[in-house]
C-alpha cells in the first residue's frame, strides 16, 4: 500500500455528541490544514493548538479546535493534525470530506496505529493493547490494556532474556573447568537461577492466559432441569429482570446472553433451556443448543444436576437447603459466594491452561511453552553442565528471537483488521 499517503478518517464514534475529532496524518497533513483553517500551518506551530473557522470551497464547514503534532513526536510518527468539530453526523462528515478534497485519503480500519508500530512508535503488544482498551469491558481488562500500552510485556520478556543469557554466561563459564575446579555451590546456583527463570516464564503464561479470558471474556452457561431458576438466576445476577421467568416448565427456548462484570473478569452468561427429553420440536431445539453451550463453556453453572467439572449450585435455597452452594434468586443469599466462585475458577483457568493463546499472544505462548519445557530439561540434567548449557543456549535463543522484533503479514493483517477507522 501507498505507506506515504496522507491518511484522513473521523476518530469518534457515530452518533450525537458534543464533540467530533477528525484525524489527518502523513506528509500533507499541515497543508490539510491550512487549507481549512485559512492560515499557514506549519512546524512552527508543532505541539500547539489554535481556534479556526473551517472552510472549504467557499462553504464554512464549522469552527472548532485545530491541534498540530510535528512527526515523529506524534501519535503515528507522521505529522498529524485533529480537528476538533461539533459533534453529530453532519459537521465531523463535512470536516473529513474537504480533508479528502485536499487530497488525503480515507485511512483503513487500524491504520493510525498500524502507522505508529511501523514508525517505530509502539511495539506490536503495545498496539494490540490499543484495541483492547477500546474493546475493555470491565476495569480489570482495562487495567491489564494499559499496563501493556505502557510496555510492560515488552520489559518482561527482556528481563526474561537477560535471566537466560545471565545463566548461560555461568554455564559457559563451567564448561572451561573440571567439576572440582569449580567454587563450592556454583552449581547449585546455576540450578537457582534456572528455577526462577521457570518461575518467571510461568508467570508470563499465567498472564497470557488471563489476558485471552480478559480480550474474549469467559463463556458462563446455566444449565439444568426445567423450573429450576436458571432463568431467575441470570435476572438476579445481572440486576434487572432479562428473562422470562415463570412456573411452567420449558419457560426459556432460546438461549439468551449478556455481559456481567464478575469481580473483574468479563463474562458472557447465558442462560439456556431446561434440560429433559420433550415431544416440543421447538424445545428440543433449545435443548440441544443448551447440550452444545454446556459443551463449549469454560464454566457450566450446574442448577440441580450433575455435570463433570461444573460449579454444582443449589437453587431456591430459601425453600430447601441442598447439595452445592446454596442460593436464591429470590432473597439474594449466595449470590456473592457464586461470583466469587466463578472469579476463582477463571484465575485457576488461567493458572493452569495449556492451549495456546491466539492472535499477537500466539507467538509468546509458543515461546514460552516451548522454554518451558527447555528449562525443565536443564534443571533435570544438572550437575551435567554441558547438557545443561545446551538446553539453556536454546532458551536464550528462543526469547532472544522473542525480544527481536519480526512479524508476519498475515499476523499485522489480522491485528489491525480488529481495529476501528480512525484509530
Ligand atoms: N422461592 C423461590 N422461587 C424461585 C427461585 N428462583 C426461581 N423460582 C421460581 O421457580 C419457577 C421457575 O423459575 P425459572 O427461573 O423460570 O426457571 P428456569 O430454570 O429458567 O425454567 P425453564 O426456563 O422452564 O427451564 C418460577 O416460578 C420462579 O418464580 C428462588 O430462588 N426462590
Ligand atoms: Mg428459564
Amino acid at each position: 500500500m501507498d505507506e506515504r499517503a496522507t491518511i484522513a478518517a473521523i476518530s469518534t464514534p457515530p452518533g450525537r455528541g458534543g464533540v467530533a475529532v477528525v484525524r489527518v496524518s502523513g506528509p500533507d497533513a499541515f497543508d490539510v490544514a491550512s487549507a481549512l483553517a485559512g492560515r499557514r500551518v506549519d512546524s512552527s506551530c508543532a505541539g500547539r493548538f489554535f481556534h479556526a473557522v473551517l472552510r472549504h470551497g467557499g462553504r464554512t464547514l464549522d469552527d472548532g479546535l485545530v491541534l498540530v503534532f510535528k512527526g515523529p513526536a506524534s501519535y503515528t510518527g507522521e505529522d498529524v493534525v485533529e480537528f476538533q468539530v461539533h459533534g453529530g453526523a453532519a459537521a465531523p462528515r463535512r470536516v473529513l470530506d474537504a480533508c479528502l478534497a485536499c487530497g488525503a485519503r480515507l485511512a483503513r480500519r487500524g491504520e493510525f496505529t498500524e502507522r505508529a508500530f511501523l514508525n517505530g512508535r509502539m511495539d506490536i503488544s503495545a498496539a494490540e493493547a490499543v484495541i483492547d482498551l477500546i474493546d475493555a469491558k470491565t476495569d480489570r481488562a482495562a487495567e491489564d490494556a494499559v499496563a501493556r500500552l505502557g510496555g510492560a510485556e515488552g520489559r518482561v520478556d527482556a528481563g526474561l532474556y537477560e535471566l537466560a543469557l545471565d545463566i548461560s554466561n555461568r554455564l559457559e563459564h563451567a564448561l572451561d573447568f573440571s567439576e572440582d575446579e569449580l567454587p563450592s555451590g556454583y552449581v547449585e546456583e546455576i540450578g537457582r537461577g534456572i528455577g526462577q527463570l521457570e518461575d518467571g516464564v510461568s508467570n508470563a503464561l499465567k498472564r497470557l492466559h488471563e489476558g485471552k479470558i480478559l480480550r474474549d471474556g469467559a463463556l458462563v452457561v446455566l444449565a439444568g432441569p426445567p423450573n429450576a431458576g436458571k432463568s431467575s438466576l441470570l435476572n438476579a445476577l445481572l440486576g434487572e429482570r432479562r428473562a422470562i421467568v415463570s412456573d411452567v416448565a420449558g419457560t426459556t427456548r432460546d438461549s439468551i446472553e449478556e455481559w456481567l462484570d464478575v469481580e473483574g473478569w468479563p463474562v458472557r452468561l447465558v442462560d439456556t433451556a431446561g434440560l429433559r427429553s420433550t415431544a416440543d420440536a421447538i424445545e428440543a431445539e433449545g435443548v440441544s443448543r443448551a447440550e452444545e453451550l454446556v459443551a463449549r463453556a469454560d464454566i457450566v453453572v450446574a442448577l440441580d444436576i450433575d455435570v463433570p467439572r461444573a460449579l454444582r449450585v443449589h437453587s431456591k435455597c430459601d425453600l430447601s437447603r441442598g447439595e452445592g452452594l446454596n442460593v436464591s434468586a429470590k432473597t439474594g443469599e449466595g449470590l456473592d459466594a457464586l461470583k466469587s466462585e466463578i472469579a476463582a475458577r477463571l484465575a485457576a483457568r488461567a493458572a493452569d491452561a495449556d492451549e495456546a493463546p491466539a492472535g499477537v499472544a500466539a507467538r509468546r505462548g509458543e515461546c514460552f511453552t516451548a522454554v518451558k519445557s527447555a528449562l525443565s530439561r536443564a534443571r533435570e540434567s544438572l550437575p551435567d553442565i554441558v547438557l545443561a548449557a545446551n538446553c539453556i543456549r536454546e532458551v536464550a535463543e528462543s526469547l532472544g528471537l522473542l525480544t527481536g522484533k519480526v512479524y508476519s503479514e498475515d499476523l499485522l493483517d489480522s491485528l489491525f483488521s480488529r481495529f476501528c477507522v480512525g484509530k
